[in-house]
């Protein structure tokens, strides 16, 4: 297992390489080109100026989060060939810069939804937050609007403005995208993209849809262990893998996270490790990392990583914000670094006791 900490390049990330270098066991960050669209092919020497700025910090790149699949792609239109050449160029030049792991998803239109950004708890700090409720009251194209007012000025990832402009647009292309379709769409395009991912080793670990179930209509698919399982196989190569994401994933109380880890071992590459507190099954908040903050048993997680033979990358994620840091909301310094060294200490324990 390699603790990691998701970094989004000093234009756009409050937290410097040099803090994350100090924050104990995270040798590797997870980046990625926050600046560039979803669609055009990364350019090189974009790629090894940031893999610079990276290893001069005394850091490596562990993994790129996400190189995004634009909407072509998703739906299935006559663009989508000139769109996964630009993909497959990218892939490229990773490789040729030695980066092994990309994460990205298939969800239509929007990334992962939050309704609240920063839901105030009983000790002060603030998280993020989902209703259902929320979500069925708003049109979807004020959603973008209502949570960029508390976005402290950063960009989330996943909600570019240009796109989110484009909000009509877009759900007009999705309009005939069933599940159905939407799979096809994504066989495809890993079909597509593995030679090159053979050919430089590259696991590709798809991030779960969040929540894990369709909101304002559109299809999701990678939604629970069978979707999951049918995706592995429909692709059977092991550089078609998973990002295991638990506070994605566990969104949907009947998800069982371990069996899970269990069914896909081998087959996934990334773990975000998070924990989430549920008012109601469709109403809940990102909690700490701690088992006791939330609803999940974060130890229980964490050894089914272990048992299943899991050595990839691992990173926390989203935190609370504490402290009185101002940062883009889900990604302070003080929470996620006070996560990584929890789950480096469960990892420690298991680890110990499975050696006795
Ligand atoms: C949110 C993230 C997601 C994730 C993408 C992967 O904070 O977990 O934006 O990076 O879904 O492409």
């Amino acid at each position: 297992m390699e603790m990691t900490f998701r970094w989004f390049g000093s234009k756009f990330d409050t937290v410097s390489l040099k803090y994350i270098r100090q924050i104990p066991g995270v040798k590797g960050v997870i980046t990625t080109l926050y600046d560039t669209t979803p669609g055009e092919a990364w350019d090189r020497d974009a790629i090894k100026a940031i893999k610079k700025e990276v290893t001069d910090a005394g850091l490596k790149i562990s993994g790129i989060e996400s190189v995004n699949v634009c909407d072509s792609i998703k739906v299935g239109d006559a663009d989508r060939d000139r769109y996964i050449d630009n993909y497959i160029k990218t892939l490229t030049n990773l490789g040729e810069e030695d980066i092994h792991t990309v994460c990205y998803n298939f969800m239509p239109v929007f990334d992962w939804t939050r309704t609240e950004l920063a839901r105030v708890r009983s000790d002060g700090s603030t998280v993020m937050a989902y209703t259902q409720e929320a979500v069925d009251k708003i049109d979807p194209s004020d959603i973008f609007n209502s949570l960029s007012k508390h976005t402290n000025g950063h960009i989330l990832p996943g909600w570019e403005p240009e796109r989110m402009s484009q909000v009509q647009e877009l759900f007009e292309m999705y309009k005939d995208v069933d599940a159905d379709k939407l799979f096809d769409n994504l066989v495809y395009f890993l079909n597509a993209i593995m030679p090159v991912c053979d050919k430089y080793d590259i696991n590709m670990a798809i991030h779960p849809d969040d929540p894990a179930w369709s909101v304002f209509g559109l299809a999701r698919i990678i939604t629970n262990k069978e979707q999951i399982v049918k995706l592995l196989q429909a692709v059977d190569n092991v550089h078609n893998g998973v990002t295991l994401c638990t506070g994605s994933f566990g969104t949907k109380l009947n998800n069982d996270i371990v069996d899970t880890i269990y069914a896909i071992k081998g087959r996934i590459h990334f773990a975000h490790v998070r924990n989430l507190k549920f008012i109601t099954p469709t109403n809940f908040e990102e909690s700490a990392h701690l088992s006791s903050d939330g609803d999940f048993d974060m130890y229980a997680i964490m050894k089914a990583l272990y048992d299943s033979g899991f050595d990839g990358i691992i990173r926390p994620d989203h935190g609370r914000m504490i402290w009185g840091e101002e940062a883009m909301p889900g990604y302070g310094l003080y929470d996620r670094a006070l996560g990584a060294v929890y789950l480096q200490g469960l990892w420690e324990a298991i680890d110990k006791n499975s050696k006795q």
